[in-house]
């Protein structure tokens, strides 16, 4: 099979994973700064597809009309010159010190206007330059300590934002979707909204909610100690996949943002296997870091990386779909069972139904294995390239 990456895979990398230069609470850069359209460029000659951004990873802060322009300007001929396309945007509502207390939930009213603004603003770049999915990371959104944040006064701000922006892009006829990153922790002592599941309520209650889905993080779900792909599976079962930030973690540390493939190769392995049998759409989107022992070599062979391993592990997860043994093997494990409805003779059947309670033989159907050990080898020796 084919391991060497082409546009249709979807690949997409931010321009701060492979521009990330290093700096880190310890330690200064180690690399230097990378020319976003030199960016473009590699990643195009690598076999991606996308490239995307924060504003500021484009247009450094503050940057007035004229400057905005012209760095906009070069970045679009790149674009062009390349045919690399720009899937999602996203805005920075962290870095600088105005924001030390989040952008949407400051306790300062001013700053919450101005975080508004400056989104407003990326939406509008986000949309001129084709982009259909804006993710929103709240990284600053949370707190250290108890009685500074009224977490549910918190979350009324934040509804407000993000129905602002709805009404925003419904008004001005922008064809741009929200999907809301969760993360745990850091660089705030806890983030509001932590996790998909908490993300996922928390569209329930906006206002406009088809127009929002999450962007969910391989590292962070397990910096929460949580299952990857189960987190997934409900985003997709809700219709709410909208994006997602592939990567690796090493269990529950800091944020590592290793290349994918890196940290929990089982999870990704299913992981894979979960996005390419729903039928995901979306952008397979690399948010990783190159370890800043690496130099800009060490960078682009690890963003190769990334694409590799996911290719590598979409074959492994088609071998082990395909191979006969694993198929009765599924079924030795009654997941066709699992499929079917339980009542689909409805509520009056079940209670009618003495088999399924009055002579029931709980014994014996205790008694029966599940066959999951025999069902789990088999994926283990695909993913180990022993079968
Ligand atoms: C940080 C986040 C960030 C978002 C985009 O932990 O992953 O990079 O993906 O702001
Ligand atoms: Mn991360
Ligand atoms: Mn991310």
């Amino acid at each position: 099979m084919r391991h060497q990456p082409v546009p249709e895979d979807k690949f997409s990398f931010g321009l701060w994973t492979v521009g990330w230069q290093g700096r880190d609470p310890f330690g200064d850069a180690t690399r230097p700064a990378l020319d976003p359209v030199e960016t473009v460029h590699r990643l195009a000659g690598l076999g991606a597809y996308g490239v995307t951004f924060h504003d500021d990873d484009l247009i450094p802060f503050g940057s007035g009309g004229r400057a905005r322009e012209a760095a906009v300007a070069r970045f679009r001929k790149a674009l062009d010159a390349t045919g690399l396309v720009v899937p999602m945007v996203t805005t920075n509502l962290f870095t600088h010190p105005v924001f030390k207390d989040g952008g949407f939930t400051s306790n300062d009213r001013g700053i919450r206007r101005y975080a508004l603004r400056k989104t407003i603003r990326t939406l509008d770049l986000a949309a001129e330059l084709g982009a259909r999915t804006y993710v929103a990371w709240g990284g600053r959104e949370g707190a250290e300590s108890g009685a500074a944040k009224d977490v549910r006064a918190a979350l009324d701000r934040m509804k407000e934002a993000f129905d602002l922006l709805g009404q925003y892009v419904v008004e001005q006829g922008l064809d741009l979707r929200f999907a809301i990153e969760p993360k745990p922790n850091e660089p705030r002592g806890d983030i509001l909204l932590p996790t998909v599941g908490h993300a996922l309520a928390f569209i329930g209650r906006l206002e406009r909610p088809e127009l929002y889905g999450v962007n969910p993080e391989v590292g962070h779900e397990q910096m929460a100690g949580l299952n990857v792909p189960h987190g997934i599976a409900q985003a997709l079962w809700s219709g709410k996949l909208f994006h997602i930030d592939l990567n690796g973690q090493s269990g529950l540390k800091y944020d590592q943002d290793l290349r994918f493939g890196a940290g929990d190769l089982r999870s990704a392995f299913w992981l894979v296997d979960l996005l390419e049998t729903a039928g995901y759409g979306g952008p397979r989107h690399f948010d990783f870091k190159p370890p800043r022992t690496e130099d800009l070599d060490g960078v682009w062979a690890s963003a190769a990386g990334c694409m590799r391993n996911y290719l590598v592990l979409k074959e492994r997860a088609a071998a082990f779909r395909a191979d006969p043994a694993v198929q009765d093997a599924l079924r030795a494990a009654r997941l066709d069972e699992l499929a079917r409805p339980t009542a689909e003779d409805g509520l009056a059947g079940l209670l009618a139904d003495r088999t399924a309670y009055e002579t029931f033989d709980a014994g014996a159907a205790a008694a029966r294995g599940m066959a999951f050990e025999q069902l789990d080898q088999l994926a283990l020796d695909h993913l180990l390239g022993a079968r």
